[in-house]
């Protein structure tokens, strides 16, 4: 065991995982112009965005790779140690040759997306603001940087400060997918206006007691049966995850739907909500389907668990739906 911890040692084999995370794009200087050796011409998005996805996958590939080098440690398998920490360490290379590049032209994406938030056409801006949230947050706080630091008409600036503060309200979760609260909402009923209403579900929890709160939406009924509850969001995801707020008799969620672009309804899950906990979370993954929404609805059966059922907030969790391509 000793010679074998020699070798390793010699061969540099170093402890501890290799960091997923890649390095954050630099702070961008606060001028409109773009930065010198970026070219500006529509299609860095996409370039940046293949760069980005190639540069993960080696990531997690030479993170998986270390993994299984301890794991042959382990079993004291020396040679197949160093020979996968070897190939680890060449990805990890790789990895870091691409960051610069990265760096660079995510400075001059952010640049051509902040130019196009202050467009007057919708389309672009639209597509703007897709790319922004595809680049993640610290892309968000660059361009609210250069928002601060420009001098645009205030109603161009009012404009382009919305669309952040609604990015603003992306959460990632865990895994990386997109999570959104409500911004509107309907149901097949409502206990009452605005207290109980279907609008009481939109936005972040705000009922941190269980019981009867009038911040939550309630059916006019209490055992009446089958009951929905219909939530749209700011952006179009692929659908993959679900997270119920439920605040009073909780349990009688039965199912949760999607609409496409036709107005078709797709379920994306149907089942029994075991949430027993109040306040508690229904909390359900599925796999995504092809088309991406902005719109989901909730079904009980509110027979099955006496009382108001009643619901604080949803998050919609999902992978970005549309990253459009350059001409
Ligand atoms: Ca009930
Ligand atoms: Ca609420």
């Amino acid at each position: 065991m000793t010679s074998c911890l020699m070798i390793l040692i010699a061969a540099g084999f170093v402890c501890g995982g290799v960091a997923r995370a890649a390095t954050l794009p630099a702070a961008i200087a606060g001028n409109s112009c773009l930065p010198e050796g970026v070219v500006e011409q529509e299609g860095n998005f996409d370039t940046l965005h293949k760069m980005r996805q190639e540069r993960n996958k080696k990531a997690a590939e030479a993170a998986d790779l270390v993994e299984a080098a301890h794991e042959a440690l382990d079993r004291f398998e020396c040679e197949e140690a160093i020979e996968t920490h070897k190939k680890a360490m060449a990805l990890r290379a790789e990895v870091e040759a691409s960051e610069a590049a990265i760096e660079r032209l995510t400075s001059g994406v952010i640049h051509e997306i902040f130019r196009d938030l202050k467009e007057g056409n919708k389309e672009v801006r639209t597509r703007a603001t897709t790319r922004l949230v595809e680049l993640g947050p610290e892309a968000v706080v660059q361009v609210a940087e250069l928002l601060k630091s420009s001098d645009l008409d205030s109603d161009v600036q009012a404009r382009v400060r919305k669309i952040i503060n609604q990015i603003g309200n992306v959460e990632i979760d865990e895994s990386g997918l997109w999570g959104q609260w409500a911004v509107d909402a309907e149901a097949s009923s409502e206990y009452g206006r605005p207290n109980w209403s279907a609008q009481q579900a939109c936005g972040k929890p705000n009922t941190m007691q269980a019981g009867d709160q009038q911040t939550a939406w309630a059916t006019k009924q209490q055992d009446a049966g089958a009951e929905w509850l219909q939530l749209s969001y700011e952006f179009s995801v692929r659908p993959a995850r679900v997270r119920i707020h439920e605040t009073f008799n909780p349990g009688a969620v039965v199912k949760i739907e999607a609409q496409d672009a036709e107005k078709r309804w797709h379920v994306l899950w149907k089942g029994k909500d075991e949430t027993r906990d109040c306040p508690g979370w229904l909390d359900v993954r599925f796999d995504p389907p092809k088309f991406g929404t902005r719109v989901i609805r909730i079904t009980l059966d509110t027979s099955l668990v006496a009382g108001w059922n009643e619901i604080d907030a949803v998050q919609f969790l999902g992978e970005f739906a549309d990253i459009p391509a350059s001409k």
